[in-house]
């Protein structure tokens, strides 16, 4: 029972997987992509943004585990093999550590911690007060794993807090909206928005100038989703307009963000290195041999992908 790992990211992350899995499932040969061995071996791939083409050389898989929640890079691959199905990944340290950021970031719009960084920089003394959190509207886009926990954390800080999904959902202290026909109510009023979106077919450019004309002015914008849900040249645009005051972008288009990239020293925007949140080789492992239990037990598996949809 082979599984190959592939991810493609500036650290090298096979050790720590192969230690966590071999600890919750001795007799799995855990393989780097680097040194592969007899591919007809591999039934399993665990990956972070593999090259398109790299799964369809494996001819025996029968499952391909997303080291990450997002799997429009695997979906976009056309020569995913058919017929084998993909798992996204679900856990409560990955959960916990998007909480972190969406919480981090929803203060410190509402604080507006940038303008107190930039007066500091001038030896600027300039005191002012927020709002109560109660009189401020903090939108949630996406309510599944990591929205829907994020969106009760929100509320729990005191916010007046709406949420935003594809389906009709019931979170207590969120108001829920869904579909098309919810984003006008979900967009008016709402000062604070945070994209916790899966990119799909649908959700590519939501973040445009059409839905940040729907906002108050001055509205700000957290973007951890994916990089291809944001319209670059809108945003700055938008900045330059005053529609939107500040944004926080932890996904890009490109990533590693180009150096030249106008986000970078952007005085309204706040670049993090799509580190949001990284999966725990630890918690994840106990996640993924679950898994494969359950595939050699003829069992269903956990949290796979509707590919129909894209997520
Ligand atoms: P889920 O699949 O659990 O939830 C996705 C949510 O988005 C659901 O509520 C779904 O609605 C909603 N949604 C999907 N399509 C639409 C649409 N067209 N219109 C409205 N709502 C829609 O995903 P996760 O919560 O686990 O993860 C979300 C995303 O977060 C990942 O796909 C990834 O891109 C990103 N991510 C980023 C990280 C980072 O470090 N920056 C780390 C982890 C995740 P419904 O509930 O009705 O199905
Ligand atoms: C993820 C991510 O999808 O890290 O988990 O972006």
């Amino acid at each position: 029972m082979a599984l190959i790992f592939f991810s493609k990211d500036d650290v090298d992350r096979f050790e720590p997987w192969k230690k966590a899995l071999k600890e919750v499932l001795p007799d799995l040969d855990v393989r780097s992509w680097k040194q592969p061995g007899n591919i007809g071996e591999i039934e399993f791939a665990l990956v972070w943004n593999p090259p398109p083409g790299m799964l369809g050389t494996f001819p025996n898989l029968r499952a391909v585990f997303s080291v990450g929640a997002g799997v429009d890079s695997l979906l976009n691959d056309p020569e995913l093999p058919a017929g084998v199905p993909v798992c996204r990944m679900v856990d409560d340290s990955l959960t916990q550590g998007m909480v972190e950021y969406s919480i981090l970031h929803v203060l410190r719009h509402h604080r507006n911690q940038p303008l107190l960084e930039k007066n500091q920089r001038a030896a600027k003394w300039s005191t002012f007060s927020s709002p109560l959190a109660s009189e401020r509207r903090v939108g949630i886009m996406g309510l599944g794993a990591i929205g829907g926990p994020t969106a009760k954390a929100i509320s729990g800080l005191g916010f007046e807090t709406i949420g935003w999904s594809r389906n009709p959902k019931e979170i207590v202290g969120v108001e829920c909206m869904h579909g098309k026909k919810g984003m006008k109510d979900f967009l008016s009023g709402t000062e604070i928005v945070v994209c916790l979106l899966p990119l799909t077919p649908e959700t590519e450019d939501i973040l445009n100038k059409d839905l940040f004309a729907q906002l108050p002015m001055g509205a700000t914008l957290i973007n951890a989703g994916r990089g291809g849900q944001q319209v670059e040249e809108d945003i700055l645009e938008a900045l330059d307009s005053g529609q939107l005051s500040h944004v926080t972008l932890d996904v890009f288009r490109d990533e590693p963000l180009p150096p030249y990239h106008p986000f970078w020293k952007h005085s309204k925007v706040t670049v993090t290195p799509h580190n949001a949140a990284v999966t725990q080789p630890k918690t994840a492992a106990i996640l993924l041999a679950n898994n494969i239990n359950r595939l050699n037990a003829s069992q269903p598996l956990i949290n796979i992908v509707d590919i129909s949809v894209g997520y």
